[in-house]
C-alpha cells in the first residue's frame, strides 16, 4: 500500500467494517462510511467490564485517553512507563480497532519536572527524544498522532497566536515544527495531526482560531513538514449555536490546503439547559447533527471520535457542574449504556447516511 493510501483508510479493518455496515438493511448511503470511536480511560477500562464491552460492540477507533500524556509515560524523568497505554493499545489490535494517539505536545498534563525545564537546549532534548521514544514504540501500531494539543492561544491578541505554555516559553513557535518534523522523521506513514479545541463557534476570538490553525498548516507545508489533518475536539456548549458558515468555511480551506479533518473529543456540556433529561437529549443529539452536517459538506472527516462513550464517565461532571442536583448527560450512551438519540445520530454518518 502507498503512503496515502494507508493513511487514507486510516483505520483498516476497522473502516472496512463501517462499510460493511453501510452495506446493510436501508437507506444507501450518501457518502462514504466515516469511522467512530471514542476515547478510553485506563480506571475505567480495568474496573468496568461493561465499559470494555462497549468499546469493542460499538468503536472503529480507539484513543487512550490520558496515558499517552506526559503526566502518564514520564512521571519518571529517567524511565517511561507505558503500562496504561500497552494495555489499551493491546486490546484496540486484538480488537481489530485503529488508534488515535493522544498527545505527544501539549502544555498540560505535564510532570512537575517537565515545568520546570529551563532552557531552550533541554526544551528541544527531551520533546525530541521523548517523540522519538514514543512514535517508534507505536509504529505500525497508532495510524493517527495528535502531534501537538492545543497550541493556539484560547482569545488570541494580535501578534500572539500561541498559548503561554512551557514548550511556547522555551521554543517560541518553533514549538510546533519540532514536534511535527520530529514525528514524521520516526513514522512516516503516520497521519500526523493539529488538534485544537474551538473553531465551532460564532465571534471574533474563534474566527481567530480558524485563521491561525490555517496559518500553522500553511507554514509547515510551505516548510516542506508533513502535516496531514487538524483534529477538531468538539466540546460543543449546548448554550451557544454552531458557526455552520464558519465550520463550513474553515474544513474547506483546510482541504484546499490539502488537510482533512477530524472530530477528536466530542461531548456536549450540558450545564446550562434544563433538567428534564429528554430535552436534554434531544437538544444535544440536534446540537451534534448541526455541527456534523457543517463539517461534513465540505469535508468528509477521517474519524468521528467522542471523548468516552457513557455519561457514566466523563469530565464534564468535574468541570461543568451543574447548579441543581442533574447528572451531566455529555454522551452518546445513559450511564446504564443504553444509546441515546446523539447514539443515533452518529451512527449515521458511521454507516455514510448522514
Ligand atoms: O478527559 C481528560 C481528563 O481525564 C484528564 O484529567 C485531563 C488532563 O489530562 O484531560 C482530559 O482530556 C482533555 C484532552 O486531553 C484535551 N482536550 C480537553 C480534554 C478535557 O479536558
Amino acid at each position: 500500500m502507498t503512503a496515502f493510501s494507508r493513511r487514507d483508510a486510516l483505520t483498516g479493518a476497522a473502516g472496512l467494517a463501517a462499510a460493511a455496515l453501510a452495506g446493510g438493511a436501508g437507506a444507501a448511503p450518501k457518502r462514504a462510511p466515516i469511522p467512530f470511536g471514542s476515547a478510553a480511560q485506563i480506571e475505567t477500562f480495568r474496573a468496568d467490564p461493561r465499559y470494555r464491552d462497549a468499546l469493542k460492540r460499538l468503536c472503529d477507533v480507539i484513543v487512550p485517553m490520558n496515558d499517552l500524556k506526559w503526566e502518564a509515560l514520564r512521571h519518571d524523568r529517567a524511565r517511561f512507563d507505558f503500562s496504561g497505554a500497552d494495555e489499551l493499545v493491546g486490546f484496540a489490535l486484538k480488537n481489530g480497532k485503529a488508534l488515535r494517539g493522544h498527545a505527544l505536545l501539549w502544555g498540560m498534563a505535564l510532570p512537575p519536572w517537565a515545568k520546570e525545564m529551563a532552557t531552550r537546549a533541554e526544551a528541544e532534548r527531551e520533546l525530541t527524544r521523548h517523540i522519538e521514544v514514543v512514535v517508534d514504540r507505536y509504529k505500525g501500531k497508532i495510524a493517527t498522532w495528535d502531534v501537538v494539543n492545543e497550541v493556539i492561544a484560547f482569545d488570541p491578541k494580535p501578534g500572539e497566536p500561541y498559548r503561554d505554555t512551557i514548550w511556547q516559553r522555551l521554543l517560541g513557535p518553533e514549538h510546533v515544527e519540532i514536534a511535527f518534523r520530529t514525528a514524521a522523521r520516526v513514522d512516516p506513514k503516520a497521519r500526523l495531526v493539529l488538534n485544537d479545541f474551538n473553531f465551532e463557534e460564532a465571534g471574533a476570538g474563534v474566527a481567530a482560531r480558524r485563521k491561525i490553525a490555517l496559518d500553522i498548516v500553511r507554514r509547515l507545508k510551505d516548510k516542506g513538514i508533513p502535516v496531514h489533518g487538524v483534529g477538531m475536539q468538539a466540546h460543543l456548549y449546548a448554550e451557544n449555536a454552531i458557526d455552520s458558515d464558519g465550520v463550513r468555511k474553515f474544513v474547506g480551506e483546510l482541504g484546499k490546503l490539502g488537510v482533512d479533518v477530524e472530530i477528536t473529543e466530542l461531548d456536549v456540556i450540558d450545564w446550562k439547559l434544563p433538567a428534564d433529561t429528554a430535552t436534554r437529549d434531544r437538544a444535544a443529539a440536534s446540537l451534534v447533527s448541526t455541527y456534523l452536517d457543517a463539517v461534513v459538506t465540505p469535508g468528509q472527516p477521517k474519524a468521528i471520535v467522542t471523548w468516552g462513550l457513557t455519561d457514566r464517565y466523563s469530565w464534564v461532571h468535574e468541570t461543568f457542574p451543574r447548579k441543581d442536583a442533574a447528572k451531566a448527560r455529555p454522551l452518546p450512551l445513559d450511564e446504564d449504556y443504553r444509546p441515546k438519540p446523539m447514539m443515533r445520530v452518529l451512527e449515521r454518518y458511521r454507516r455514510g447516511r448522514g
